[in-house]
Parts: structure tokens; sequence; C-alpha cells
């Protein structure tokens, strides 16, 4: 499964700090931990505070250190754009977080995934809001593909977020979410992709939610997920799945991990 690191947003009241006060070195020592921990993108958010201008910085300031893939997190066009124009090197290699069905947004934003050919993760998610059942996120799915490829978009490179809401709200969002994996999987070539920690939203010890939601989510299938890289026990989880899930061959990931001192019991 892909680790999408994500450290680096704003809604972190520290991290906020260290983009405010252009914390060079801060920011690029949690961009290089996220990496060394095993991520293979760096989500980054500048939501709160002044976006355009702090996307732009951070995206320099992290490739100062790092070719590790920029996943660019935010609902602004005008971001997504300052974005995408700040990454050196190989532009289609850029993870745009995130579009959805939400018209202004497939509007504004669709156009600069085109433009570059980057990946990109799809909402379900429209102008009515998020689809409280399965089928409804499905059908939006539905929608989004076929967008995508009038567009002659590849579609390998697109990732959905059926988008996980609490547990401590309905008792059912869980297991609906694997259903909306598992249906995602069945009905249509593209990856899946999400956030994981909304599961646990008002409950305590959200740590051990996450861990657990996270196995089942890779057990239905999904591709990749936004998590704390540096959360032993999380990347602890994910090296263990992907060995038993028959995504590391030999074992090669899980042995490299347990000498690196990675796996924590
Ligand atoms: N889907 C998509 N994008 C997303 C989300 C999603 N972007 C934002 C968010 N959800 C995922 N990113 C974060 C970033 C930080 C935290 C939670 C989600 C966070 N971090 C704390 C910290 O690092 O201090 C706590 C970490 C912990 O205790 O494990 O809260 O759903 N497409």
């Amino acid at each position: 499964m892909l680790i999408i690191g994500e450290k680096l947003n704003s809604s972190i009241p520290s991290v906020r700090q260290f983009i405010n006060d252009k914390d060079t070195a801060a920011v690029q020592d949690l961009a290089l931990r996220q990496v060394v921990a095993g991520a293979d993108y760096l989500d980054l958010n500048t939501a709160q505070g002044d976006e355009v201008r702090n996307m732009e910085w951070l995206v320099r300031v992290v490739q100062e250190v790092t070719d590790v893939p920029i996943c660019l997190d935010s609902t602004s066009a005008e971001a997504i754009k300052k974005g995408l124009e700040t990454v050196k090197g190989d532009k289609s290699k850029v993870l745009v977080n995130s579009i959805s069905l939400e018209n202004n947004r497939l509007e504004a934003v669709l156009p600069l995934v085109l433009e570059y050919q980057c990946s990109v993760i799809a909402l379900t998610l429209n102008d009515s809001g998020i689809p409280k059942t399965a089928a409804e996120r499905i059908k939006l799915t539905e929608q989004i593909v076929e967008i995508l490829t009038q567009k002659h978009y590849d579609l390998t490179k697109l990732y959905i977020d059926p988008l996980v809401l609490p547990q401590a709200v309905s008792h059912l969002n869980a297991t609906m979410f694997f259903q909306c994996l598992s249906e995602i999987k069945r009905l249509f070539d593209v990856k899946t992709v999400s956030g994981l920690s909304n599961i646990s939203f008002n409950t305590p010890n959200r740590r051990i939610i996450n861990r657990h939601f996270l196995t089942f989510c890779m057990a239905y299938g999904m591709d990749a997920a936004i998590l704390d890289p540096l959360d032993r026990k999380i990347m602890t989880s994910v090296v263990t799945n992907d060995f038993i899930l028959g995504n590391d061959r030999f074992g090669k990931k899980y042995l490299k991990a347990y000498r690196g001192g990675v796996l924590e019991d």
C-alpha cells in the first residue's frame, strides 16, 4: 500500500507555526523523517493561513531536501495551480488532492490535472454533499470515471476517496466504507485512498481505532492511505498487513522494517 505522509498539514498547530514562521529547518526535518519512515508521497496542506503563498514556499523547501513526490492537498484551485507551477522535476508525478463532483472544483482543478497529466484523488462528493449510502457513492465514482474517460485521462492514476465518516456518528460507517472499497475495486480499474483518521473522531484513544480500521481497509484492497508515518505502531500494521496480503513477496519489506527497528509489538 502507498503511504501518503500527512504531517505537513497546517491544521496541526505546531506545523502551522513552522509554516507561518517560515521555519525551513523544522519543515525539512518533518519531510525527511516521514521519508525515512517510509512515506511514498508527502501531503502538503497550507489551508490555515496565506494558502497560496505558503504552498509555494512549502513545495520549494520540501523539494530542497527530497525527491519524494508531492501530494498537493487543497480545496483551492489557486493553491493547487501555484503548487504545480512550483514543483520542480516531473510534474506528472504530483498527486492532486483533490477534485470532486462539486461544480466549481471540477471546473477549476480538473484542467490543471489534465494539463500536467498528474495523479489525482477524487472525493465521492457533489454539490448535495457526501451521499449517505454506498450505492450513491459508487454512482458518483461512476460519474467521475465517465468524465475522466471522456477526457482520455489515464484511469490508473485516479484514486477514489469514498470518504470516511466517524464510527461514533453511525455504527454502520466503517462497514459501509468497506463496501465502497470492494465495490469500487470490482467495478472500475481505478485505485482507492482514504484519510483514515475521521473514523475515530470523538472517540478516546484514536490511534487504536485508526490502526484496526486500516487493517480492514487493506484487506478490502485499499491502495493508499494518508497517515502519520512517524506513528510506529500504524507503520508496523502497514508492513505486516502487506506481508500477510501478499503485497510483499519473500517478505523483503517486512524484513527490512525488522532490521531497521521499525516494527513495534
Ligand atoms: N481525504 C483526503 N485528504 C485529506 C483527508 C482525507 N486531507 C486531510 C486529512 N483528511 C488527512 N490529513 C491529516 C493530517 C493530520 C492529522 C489528521 C489528518 C492529524 N495529525 C495529528 C498530528 O500529527 O499531530 C495526530 C496524528 C495522530 O495522533 O496519529 O490529526 O480524508 N483526500
